[in-house]
């Protein structure tokens, strides 16, 4: 059973996470569009991720005996400038996201709810992940600059990212996986 405040806050997240999804599924089909083919995919991988996030969530409502209430999922954005402008906007979107799972777990804290703390924690690494890795792609297309053979480059590395957690939900999502 969960404070009422809590599940809310944890509904609300849910709906954070699918935004995510959507926006990194938005910016897959723009890299598409470019023809950055490794990019598209890196992005929909991102997109599962997102899914994997707020289904995680999903389930810790229902296993707490509480009810999962979804809501409207704002639409993302669909144009950006450049490869460089969407992991921009990644980093700055995951870094709103850690905000509110920070916020997240200073309630559960205020609450003194220790089994959504001890859940939470994983959120927190993954935050940190998160941001690193956004901050990584921009680095690398800093120093790519205008260059369009390291572009491919990069696009043919990106190709090769696949998913390492379970995109099927139907069975749960704690299978194999983070
Ligand atoms: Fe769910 O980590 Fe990104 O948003």
């Amino acid at each position: 059973m969960l404070k009422k405040e809590i599940t809310d806050a944890l509904n609300e997240q849910i709906n954070k996470e699918i935004y995510s999804a959507f926006l990194y599924m938005s910016m897959s089909a723009y890299t598409n569009d470019l023809v950055l083919k490794g990019f598209a995919n890196w992005f929909m991988v991102q997109y599962h991720e997102e899914m994997y996030h707020a289904m995680k969530m999903y389930e810790y409502i229902q296993s707490q005996g509480e009810s999962v209430v979804l809501k409207t999922v704002d639409a993302p954005p669909t144009s950006f400038d450049s490869p460089l402008d969407a992991f921009e906007k990644t980093l700055a979107h995951e870094q709103v996201v850690t905000q509110s799972i920070n916020d997240l777990m200073d309630l559960a804290i205020q609450h003194r709810d220790h089994a959504t703390k001890i859940f939470l924690e994983w959120y927190v690494t993954e935050q940190v992940e998160e941001e690193d890795t956004a901050g990584d792609m921009i680095a690398q297309l800093q120093m790519i600059g205008d260059d369009p053979h390291a572009l491919l480059m990069m696009d043919r590395e990106l190709a090769g990212r696949a998913a390492s957690i379970p995109v099927d939900f139907s069975k749960g999502v704690e299978q194999e996986g983070e």
